[in-house]
C-alpha cells in the first residue's frame, strides 16, 4: 500500500488516525520538558510520509513572479546563516474532541496534545528569497508577487492526489523579524521523516497547517494559494454555519492562533488524593504575543490563583522580554489544596490582554478548529 514505508514511531503516542498517520503524546510528556523531544511531538499528516533518499539531488525550486527562477540544493540552503528559533507548533484542531462533545464537528479527533515546542534550525526565508532577487521587507515584487506559496512532495486525497500546499503574505516572508524558516533541524538533530525531512517551513505564531513539510517548491504568486487547506479548510466559521449553508469564500484562511492554555498534569476526569496537588500545563498565544498571566481556579471559577510561568527552568518568564522565546509556549505550575470534589479550570491572558472564551459552545465551528475555551478538569477526591 501507499503506507508500506512509514517511519517507526514511539509506542506511547495515541493514534487518532492510522492512515494518514495522526498521533499525539500523553499529556504528561508535554510538561516533562520545555522542549518537546521529536519522538513525543504530535504528528499531523494528510497522506503517506514521502521518501527522499537522494539528498544530493534534492532541490527546492523557487519560481513564479520573480526575475530568475532558481533550484536550491541543500548545500545552497546550508550556506546561508543558520538560525535556531524556538517555536511552538500547534494544530488548529488541537482540543477538537472536546468541541465535538457539545455538537459534532468534522475532522480528526485530538485531545490536548496536538502541540509541541522545539528549536528549529535552518535558513530564514527572508535570506532565501534574496537569492532570487527579492529584498528584505518587500510587500510586492516588480512582477506583482504578493504571496509566497509552499508546495510539498506529499500526496493527499483532499488535493485529489496532489501535494499539500499553503501560502503566507510576502511581507511576512521577507520580514527577518517574523522568523519564518526553512528548517532542516529539530532540537539540534536533522529533521526526521515524520516532521518533514529533509526541509520544511516553520511559520512562527501561526496554525501548524501553514508550516509545510517536505518542501518541494516555493512559488511567488499574486493571490493567496488556492489549495484545499487554504480555501476549503482551516477557516473559522461562526456557530450558525453548518454543512448545509457553508460558503467557504466568506472567510479568510486562519493564520495566527489565539491565546490557549491547557492543564497537562491531570486528565479531564481525574481522581486525586485530598491535600496538596501540583497543577501544571502549557499556555501559548499566536502572532508572537507573550503570556501575561495564567489563572487557575479550584472552585469552578469562583476564585482564581495566579500560576508561576517559565520557559527555561530557573529563569522567571517575563512576557515580551528580550530574553523570552517570543514564539514559544510557557509552562505553568501552581500548588493548590483540594479537599472535596471540584472543577479545576485554567485560562491564560496574553500580552495584548486577549482572554480565552469561557464556553466552548460560543466558539463552536463545524470544522472544530481553535478550541481555546477554558480548560476544565473534573477532579474527584478519593483515597
Ligand atoms: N505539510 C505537508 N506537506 N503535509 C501535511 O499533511 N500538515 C500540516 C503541517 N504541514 C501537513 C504539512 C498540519 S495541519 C500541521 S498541524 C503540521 O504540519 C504538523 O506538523 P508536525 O507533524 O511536524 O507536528
Ligand atoms: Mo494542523
Amino acid at each position: 500500500s501507499d503506507y508500506a514505508a512509514e517511519p517507526p514511531r514511539h509506542p506511547c503516542l495515541k493514534i487518532n488516525s492510522k492512515e494518514p498517520y495522526n498521533a499525539e503524546p500523553p499529556r504528561s510528556a508535554l510538561v516533562a520538558s520545555y522542549l518537546t523531544p521529536a519522538d513525543f511531538f504530535y504528528k499531523r499528516n494528510h497522506g503517506p510520509i514521502p521518501i527522499v533518499d537522494d539528498i544530493e539531488r534534492y532541490a527546492v525550486t523557487i519560481s513564479g513572479l520573480v526575475e530568475n527562477s532558481k533550484d536550491l540544493f541543500m548545500k545552497d540552503i546550508r550556506m546561508l546563516p543558520k538560525h535556531e528559533v524556538t517555536v511552538t507548533l500547534q494544530c488548529a484542531g488541537n482540543r477538537r474532541t472536546a468541541m465535538s462533545k457539545t455538537r459534532k464537528v468534522r475532522g480528526v479527533g485530538w485531545d490536548v496534545s496536538a502541540i509541541g515546542n522545539a528549536v528549529w534550525g535552518g535558513a530564514k526565508l527572508a535570506d532565501v528569497l534574496q537569492l532570487v532577487g527579492i529584498p528584505e521587507l518587500t510587500s510586492i515584487t516588480k512582477f506583482g508577487g504578493k504571496h509566497v506559496e509552499f508546495v510539498s512532495i506529499d500526496k493527499c486525497k483532499e488535493e485529489k492526489g496532489g501535494p499539500y500546499k499553503s501560502s503566507i503574505p510576502l511581507t511576512q516572508a521577507t520580514n527577518p523579524e517574523a522568523d519564518v524558516l526553512l528548517a532542516y533541524e529539530m532540537n539540534g538533530e536533522p529533521l526526521n521523516r515524520d516532521h518533514g525531512y529533509p526541509l520544511r517551513v516553520i511559520v512562527p505564531g501561526v496554525i501548524g497547517a501553514r508550516s509545510v513539510k517536505w518542501l518541494d517548491s516555493i512559488n511567488i504568486i499574486a493571490e493567496e494559494c488556492q489549495g484545499f487547506f487554504m480555501q476549503k479548510d482551516y477557516k473559522m466559521f461562526p456557530p450558525s454555519v453548518d454543512w448545509d449553508n457553508i460558503d467557504w469564500s466568506t472567510r479568510r484562511p486562519q493564520m495566527d492562533f489565539p491565546v490557549q492554555c491547557v492543564i497537562c498534569s491531570l486528565e479531564d476526569i481525574s481522581t486525586i488524593k485530598p491535600g496538596k496537588v501540583k497543577i501544571s500545563g502549557y499556555a501559548v498565544s499566536g502572532g508572537g504575543r507573550g503570556i501575561e498571566r495564567v489563572d487557575v481556579s479550584v472552585d469552578g471559577g469562583k476564585t482564581w490563583l495566579e500560576a508561576s510561568r517559565f520557559q527555561k527552568s530557573g529563569v522567571p518568564y517575563i512576557s515580551d522580554h528580550a530574553n523570552s522565546d517570543k514564539w514559544a509556549w510557557v509552562l505553568f505550575e501552581v500548588t493548590v489544596d483540594i479537599h472535596r470534589s471540584t472543577e479545576i479550570i485554567a485560562k491564560a491572558v496574553d500580552s495584548a490582554a486577549n482572554v480565552q472564551p469561557e464556553k466552548v459552545e460560543d466558539i463552536w465551528n463545524l470544522r472544530g478548529i481553535l478550541n481555546t475555551s477554558w480548560h476544565r478538569i473534573q477532579a474527584r477526591v478519593g483515597h
